[in-house]
């Protein structure tokens, strides 16, 4: 029991670094016209990204998210409604996960790096 609060604080801690980190080191974003930024504004009006604010793999995402400037909402999944949104409609409680409307239909990502190439092919010049 002691062990695992013991190592549930160490990986907090450890999360918090690396938000740290990310905050001083963050990539430059991607530059477009203002006619193409509102495209890409609307197309991502329909991803949203369930993730933890300490968890190295949503750090990850989000930086690619912010060099791509792309304003993806954020739901917080240590939190309700979210965290059982995630769990009865995709599957699980594991982050970084990416929800995809399309044509109608509602599809779950999971995988840091498959969400990075989703995100790169859809967004990247
Ligand atoms: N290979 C996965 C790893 C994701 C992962 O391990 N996420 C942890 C948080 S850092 C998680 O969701 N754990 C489930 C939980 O904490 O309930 C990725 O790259 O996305």
């Amino acid at each position: 029991m002691l062990k695992k609060i013991l190592l549930k604080g160490a990986r907090e801690g450890l999360g918090r670094i690396i938000v740290l980190l990310d905050l001083v080191t963050r990539p430059k974003k991607i530059q477009r016209s203002v006619e193409e930024q509102s495209k890409v504004d609307d197309e991502t009006q329909r991803l949203s990204l369930y993730q933890f604010y300490a968890c190295p793999f949503c750090v990850k995402t989000r930086r690619a998210v912010h060099r791509l400037n792309i304003p993806l909402a954020f739901r917080d999944a240590q939190k309700e409604p979210h965290r059982e949104q995630l769990k009865s409609e995709a599957g699980k409680v594991k982050v970084p996960c990416l929800r995809i409307e399309e044509e109608g239909a509602v599809r779950w990502m999971y995988e840091s790096n498959e969400i990075i190439r989703y995100l790169d092919q859809r967004f990247s010049p």
